[in-house]
């Protein structure tokens, strides 16, 4: 009877010890935007090289790029990707962020 006792005193403890795992919770989504100031971008395939960049990040969930107004809009998930991140995959294309508006 005492080992009894034990055993459901083990598999109680195991449950509340699953629960506790399962009831984690997940981070919710900080939509963030930002207009970066780009310079470099001189017509509309850089516009598209910029957006196609930065949507392919995963966390971005929309960008728009202007040659003519030098800017680069983007739209993410600031607890999926960095603000860093999003000017790093811009200067790897070629392209010189200055600053935000
Ligand atoms: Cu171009």
């Amino acid at each position: 009877m005492k080992n009894l006792i034990l055993l459901a005193a083990f598999i109680l403890f195991g449950i509340s010890c699953n629960t506790a795992t399962e009831t984690k919770e997940t981070p919710e989504a900080k939509i963030t935007t930002i207009t970066y100031k780009v310079e470099g971008m001189t017509c509309s395939g850089c516009e598209n090289s910029v957006t196609s960049t930065l949507a392919a990040i995963s966390g971005v969930d929309s960008v728009a790029a202007s040659h003519v107004d030098s800017t680069v809009y983007v739209s993410f998930d600031a607890n999926s990707v960095a603000d860093a991140d999003l000017i790093k995959a811009i200067e790897a294309k070629g392209y010189a962020v200055n600053g935000k508006l």
